[in-house]
């Protein structure tokens, strides 16, 4: 195609040949209060500190359906949920139990597929292209999954089933609670350009304002913009929406395989020799494996030591600990403990190794539940 400055750019491929379900639970922290105590059914349920006990402050995580009749939504703040919907019932929010609740979720879609990329506590994409069931209708796997998770967990979900990511996050958006919406590759660029612009995923408020600008209301609208000139406008992103105006998403799912451990060791070319060398190696190998695990966002309850001496002879002692440890001189103190018990300067270290097991994620933070 050719644009208003004359450059010619490549039309890019759009690949249909991958299956992506996603999967959104339907009003997730409100639903886990509501099977937990069933007088909350059919009320409508707040999920934040009531603004009273807060003096006013605090934010709405998330409202029931029927809260959100009143127009109360998250990131709303609680005082202003409150003025809309005075009967609405404020609960706190019980971190732990929405996390179980995802954890079992995550496992039932690990039954159908290791490719699972969670996106929040509530959401995953998984490519089911090939599967462990051996099932080759991918809406045939979104229902029965579904299916589990209300069977498992009592808690409905909303999946959109289509050939990429990106379309397949806007299909579980379109029929909530419990829906399961299709796009196929024919329908899909019919069904984009009828969405308004604020509906794209990845487009913020602010981008939507842009657009506004540039008379970009609906999908059809953008649908219409050269490549060159969205390039122009929005830079990288620019051509990411011309992609995805046309239904081209190709990006592969980013699967974290769980990390079971987080370590580092130091090979040291000239021996240590003394106790003071072993404790500043020690110190340094703690800050390195602070740092490993600050980035994975883990905690970890058991320590290992690894030394070898001079001799080539290895030895690995743990310590497991009540607590989970992350912080530097946590994992050093146990590393330094397990060295005073077990290790001896006089063989001369070649070798030293930290690692921190039994790992755990640090408890995630939303927006609005801990303030
Ligand atoms: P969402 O999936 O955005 O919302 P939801 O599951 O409550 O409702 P829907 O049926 O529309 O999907 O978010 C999932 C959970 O994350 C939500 O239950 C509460 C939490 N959350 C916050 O704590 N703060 C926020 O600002 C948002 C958006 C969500
Ligand atoms: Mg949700």
């Amino acid at each position: 195609m050719t644009s208003s400055t004359g450059i010619q750019l490549p039309e890019p491929y759009r690949d249909t040949a991958r299956k992506i379900i996603h999967i959104d639970m339907d009003a997730f922290f409100s639903s886990v209060e509501e099977r937990d105590n069933p007088a909350l059914i059919g009320k409508p349920v707040i999920i934040a500190k009531h603004p009273r006990k807060t003096g006013g402050k605090g934010i709405v995580s998330t409202a029931n359906y029927e809260a959100r009749k009143y127009g109360v939504h998250s990131a709303m703040s609680a005082y202003e949920a409150y003025k809309k919907c005075p009967q609405g019932i404020f609960v706190e929010g019980n971190y732990k139990a929405y996390k179980e609740a995802s954890n079992h979720i995550r496992a039932i879609m690990n039954r159908y597929t290791d490719l699972v990329e969670p996106m929040s506590i509530d959401e995953a994409y998984l490519d089911v292209t090939t599967n462990k069931v051996n099932e080759s209708s991918a809406i045939k796997v979104a229902r029965r999954i579904q299916k589990d998770i209300w069977n498992e967990t009592r808690l409905s979900s909303s999946a959109g089933v289509s050939y990429n990511r990106f379309l397949a996050k806007i299909a579980s958006d379109v029929k909530k609670p419990a829906g399961l919406t299709v796009i196929t590759p024919a329908k899909a660029v019919a069904f984009i350009k009828e969405l308004p612009i604020e509906k794209f995923p990845g487009i913020g408020p602010k981008t939507a304002e842009r657009m506004h600008e540039l008379n970009i209301y609906l999908g059809a609208d953008l649908y219409k913009m050269e490549q060159m000139d969205l390039i122009h406008h929005f830079g990288k992103a620019g051509l990411s929406y011309y992609k995805k105006v046309r239904g081209i998403d190709n990006k592969p799912l980013t699967v974290d395989r769980e990390r079971k451990s987080v370590g580092k060791e130091h090979t040291y070319l000239h021996v240590l020799k003394t106790e003071q060398e072993v404790q500043e190696q020690l110190k340094r190998l703690a800050q390195e494996v602070h740092g490993s695990l600050e980035r994975v966002q883990k905690q970890g309850k058991t320590v290992v030591l690894k030394i070898r001496y001079r001799s080539f002879d290895t030895l690995t002692r743990r310590i497991s600990l009540p607590d989970y440890v992350q912080k530097k001189s946590d994992i050093f103190r146990y590393a330094a403990e397990l060295w005073d018990q077990y290790g001896d300067v006089n063989r001369e270290i070649r070798l030293l190794g930290i690692t921190v097991t039994n790992l755990q994620p640090i408890q995630y933070k939303t927006l609005s539940l801990f303030q």
